[in-house]
């Protein structure tokens, strides 16, 4: 029977509304965007569309394990709480901690914090969202007295001006950026200004691009704060009205745009049309992410940008503000229950010993921790420094995701208890699990989600959950209740828990906290599966929910004024040096989620960038002898990688970036964090992971090469390589810095999946040209086929590179001989071609894939531009349909052109 149900995409914070025709029978879903949800009104980003594709059994995490060993639900929590017990009975409370993310839905997350800091006593549960948002979260503090994003989605349309700061949106806020670009073509007048070092595909739209130096975006909008004095730029009503602070602020941010040009390395006349624009429009926007964030004065150069709205007043208003974008589903719901080790629920925390009693009787518990516990970068010292000796990891994979991730997989070698909760069995952090709990994911739970602009969204069961997999918030209360604490409890639904958190944001609240759906504290179970994305606060003041706050100008500090906050510009804490003169910069990609665990099994989303690579500006790659294409090894003072080397003048000379998502699942050497320093914001623990001097130089293989094979392999490891799920076949990269004896006996090893079958061999070997091919064929059906350009052996170790890689240019492109699988019967030519490695007469070679919605490649849009005489991304989207669903790939589309 096929149903529909409404839910929301469980990756970025923009919260897109989706309509999923979910078949039951044969486990299948046809996602499409839901065209009432305010968030997205039914587009959806290419990762979005991919949903469907991600929901397969195969590599889910589907009974608890302990040890190793499968087991049941039953042993694994007994274990689970009779090991937290003794652990807090021997060492104290804060020798326990609960490490949790903003994959977590509101309902999961509320009873995990509760449980830690109301039950067991402990501020220890934190948040990948350290990682994200804190640095937002403190700067909103700072300024309004609350965390509180003041504007929402359709401000895009009013604004006169958006400013991206540190946000590459078009890759990372997709839908939204689409908005944004549909706003600009209602309207050209709309200015648009990205600040950002790299020129990402976000400046397709941009009139202006800011390529500040790394690290100093406080200076700029000290500058910028100085300007609009300067100009008479400033709302002195509203100065006067609604803020305080303002003269020291100013007198701080005493930089002309002379200083600020120096200091950023900006172009002067550019610099100075930004500011012009800026003190010249009143609705401008402020959009901002990790660029601003991820620093080690991330907290600081978000006062620096609120600075510059409250000065002019733009705040609260339809089409101005500024805007945190947030990065994860459900960030901000973690940040409503409060779920950051600083914080204690419903936006109220350590600082008030008020908070902490009012919170204690409404939990009804006289165990309630007292004082924050370690920030994630601290708690993994901690748990390193044998402090913390039981640790609860939900929904996030350190071992990825922190700096300095070789101190953290140490970390969790050397812990005594680790817990971890995933939907999927094999990550870099499941696999440090002493006991393994399978967790539903999504399409399988339920419950609430808030999005970037305040708006709560359910997220719906399509399916019956996969094995014995449990929601979470089942899971920690199992354990709860374990743990002596049944009462407080006590759910069977998330419903119950949901109405709880809503009670306990509305009381003894009077107007004192921004965050409040006490509306929603009564909600019957048939009222809360029919719930509409609504915006809070949801209160008897605003009963449905509230678009813009601050609009009255009041503000939840003691005096009910904004403040500004005076800021002194630090840089980075690393500064590079000769021994790592680049500075290492990281982020996100198109169709990557963090750390692939869900969207690497859509092959779909696999083939916009297959491997780990790392941009480099042509003087570095020149400096450093690297080739395009080719391999190198980047190192800091904490650890290393390999990627593959692209050459790009949108990189600043100086810089290097990788992207954040390969782990030891999918890459032998691709995991970033490892690089990263482990600096954080003195103010809001956020690391800097934006910024760490590395060095870079060439990797010198002495092969190259890749299988196809339609089946996973167990490879009997290379030094390099990179698995790729793609439609038919898993495509394997490799390098390896040695020369197998025999490249024969090498193939039937590595090729082998042992299905039993007598597979027929077809070889080509030419060792003076250091070619060796081999397809491995079973019932006239390929099955894996072998690329391999090696060095000859006749040559000196020094032009190895040189040479390998210029072998490596002439193998065949993937993409044509992938369509080989799909044969029932491979004719002769085709045998032919697995030999020659030329594709067969009438077989197009597509190139890379560009648009991934479509499936277009960068060879077919090339010819189609070139016969068709395309000029417009429109028009190869009316001759193609490349670009015409998601758009993310325009600004490639238009490259290309
Ligand atoms: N496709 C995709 N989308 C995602 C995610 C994903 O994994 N994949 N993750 C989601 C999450 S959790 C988050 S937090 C968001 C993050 O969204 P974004 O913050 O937009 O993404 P990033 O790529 O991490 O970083 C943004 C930009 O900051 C720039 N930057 C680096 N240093 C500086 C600096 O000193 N100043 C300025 N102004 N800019 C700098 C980088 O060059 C980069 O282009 O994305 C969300 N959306
Ligand atoms: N160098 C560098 N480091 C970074 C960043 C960067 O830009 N540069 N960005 C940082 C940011 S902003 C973020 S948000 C983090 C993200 O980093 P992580 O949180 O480590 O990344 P994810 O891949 O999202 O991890 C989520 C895990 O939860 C599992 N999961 C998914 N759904 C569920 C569920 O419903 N329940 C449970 N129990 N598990 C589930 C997934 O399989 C996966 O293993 O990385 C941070 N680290
Ligand atoms: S923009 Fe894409 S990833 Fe983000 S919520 Fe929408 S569909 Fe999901
Ligand atoms: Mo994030």
């Amino acid at each position: 029977m096929n149903k529909t149900i409404q839910t929301t995409c469980p990756y970025c914070g923009v919260g897109c509304g989706i309509s999923a025709k979910v078949d039951d029978a044969h486990h299948r879903l046809k996602i499409s965007g839901d065209t009432s949800h305010p968030a997205n009104f039914g587009r959806l980003c290419s990762k979005g569309s991919a949903l469907g594709e991600t929901i397969e059994l195969k590599g889910r995490l589907l009974q608890p394990k302990v040890y190793g060993r499968e087991t049941s639900w039953t042993e694994a929590l007994d274990l689970v709480a009779d090991s937290f017990i003794s652990v807090i009975d021997k060492y104290g409370a804060d020798a326990v901690a609960i490490y949790g993310s903003g994959q977590l839905l509101t309902e999961d997350y509320y009873v995990a914090n509760k449980l830690m800091k109301g039950f067991i006593g402990s501020g220890n549960m934190d948040t990948n969202s350290r990682l994200c948002m804190s640095s937002s979260v403190a700067g909103h503090k700072r300024a309004f007295g609350s965390d509180t994003v003041p504007g929402c989605y359709e401000d895009f349309e009013q604004a006169e001006m958006i400013v991206l700061i540190g946000s590459n949106a078009a890759w990372c806020h997709p839908v939204s950026f689409q908005r944004i670009r549909a706003a600009k073509e209602a309207n050209p007048a709309l200015k648009i200004v990205v600040i950002d070092p790299r020129r990402t595909v976000s400046c397709d739209i941009a009139d202006l691009h800011l390529p500040l130096a790394s690290g100093t975006d406080a200076v700029l909008f000290n500058g910028l704060l100085h300007f609009l004095s300067e100009q008479n730029a400033l709302d002195s009503a509203y100065i006067e009205a609604h803020t305080e602070g303002f003269v020291e602020a100013l007198n701080t941010a005493n930089v002309d745009i002379e200083q600020v040009a120096k200091a950023c390395r900006l172009n002067k006349d550019d610099l100075h049309r930004f500011y012009q624009w800026f003190a010249g429009h009143e609705k401008v926007m402020s959009l901002y992410s990790q660029g601003i964030n991820q620093s080690s004065s991330g907290t600081d150069k978000v006062n620096a940008i609120i600075n510059c709205h409250l000065a002019t007043g733009s705040i609260g208003k339809p089409g101005m503000g500024p805007f945190s974008l947030t990065g994860q589903p459900n960030a901000m719901g973690g940040r409503e229950v409060g779920g950051l080790s600083h914080q204690l629920a419903a936006h109220m925390d350590f600082s008030s010993a008020d908070d902490i009693e009012r919170v204690a009787r409404f939990w009804n518990t006289s165990n309630i921790a007292q004082k924050p516990g370690y920030p994630a970068v601290e708690l993994f010292d901690a748990i390193y420094d044998g402090k913390v000796k039981a640790v609860w990891i939900m929904g996030t994979n350190p071992v990825v995701s922190l700096p300095n991730a070789d101190k953290v997989k140490q970390a969790l070698q050397g812990c005594e208890f680790v817990v971890v909760s995933d939907c999927i069995a094999d990550t870099d952090t499941t696999a440090l699990a002493h006991v393994l709990l399978p967790a539903q994911g999504w399409s399988e739970k339920d419950g609430t989600v808030t999005n970037s602009e305040r708006r709560i969204s359910r997220q719906r069961a399509l399916f019956k959950p996969a094995g014995g997999a449990k929601p979470d918030w089942w899971i920690i209360t199992q354990v709860a209740r374990r743990m002596g604490f049944e009462q407080a409890f006590h759910y069977q639904s998330p419903v119950e828990i949901f109405r709880e958190h809503a009670a306990l944001s509305g009381f003894e609240n009077n107007g004192l906290r921004d965050f409040d759906i006490s509306a929603f504290a009564n909600m019957s179970r048939h009222d809360y599966d029919r719930l509409q994305p609504t915006q809070w606060p949801v209160n008897q003041a605003y009963p449905q929910g509230r678009a813009r706050l601050f609009d009255d100008g009041k503000f939840f500090t003691e005096s009910g004024k904004a403040k500004f906050i005076a800021v002194t510009p630090r840089l980075p804490v690393n500064p590079p040096d000769q021994d790592y003169p680049l500075i290492l910069n990281t982020g996100r990609l198109r169709d990557q989620w963090h750390t692939m665990t869900r969207t690497a099994i859509a092959a779909k989303l696999n083939q916009h960038k297959a491997e780990p690579f790392v941009e480099v500006h042509p003087v570095d790659a020149q400096s450093y002898g690297l080739v395009g294409n080719s391999l190198a090894t980047i190192e800091s003072h904490w650890g290393s990688m390999i990627a593959r080397v692209q050459i790009t003048d949108s990189q600043l000379p100086g810089n290097v970036f990788v992207p954040m998502h390969w782990t030891e699942q999918y890459a032998s050497r691709g995991r970033m964090g490892a690089l990263v320093n482990s600096i954080v914001d003195p103010i809001s623990n956020q690391p800097e992971s934006k910024h760490t001097p590395v060095r870079i130089k060439a990797y010198q293989p002495a092969w190259q090469g890749f299988i196809l094979s339609r089946g996973e392999l167990s490879m009997v490891a290379p030094d390099y390589w990179v698995k790729v799920k793609g439609e038919q076949v898993y495509r394997y990269e490799l390098a390896g810095l040695s020369l197998p004896e025999n490249w024969q006996e090498w193939a039937q090893k590595n090729l082998s999946d042992n299905d039993g079958a007598t597979p027929q061999w077809q070889e080509y070997q030419d060792p003076a040209q250091g070619n060796y091919r081999a397809a491995r064929i079973v019932n006239n059906q390929l099955e894996s086929v072998v690329f391999i350009a090696a060095a000859g052996s006749a040559l000196p170790a020094t032009a190895w590179m040189q040479e390998v890689e210029q072998r490596r240019e002439r193998l065949p492109e993937r993409n044509w001989l992938t369509g080989l699988f799909a044969k029932t019967e491979l004719e002769k030519a085709e045998r032919m071609a697995l030999l020659t490695g030329k594709p067969p007469v009438g077989v197009a070679d597509v190139g890379t894939i560009v648009c991934a919605c479509f499936n277009v490649g960068e060879k077919t849009i090339q010819a189609a531009i070139r016969e068709k005489g395309l000029k417009t991304h429109q028009e190869v989207g009316r001759c193609l349909k490349a670009g015409t669903n998601c758009g993310s790939c325009v600004p490639e589309i238009k490259a290309l052109l």
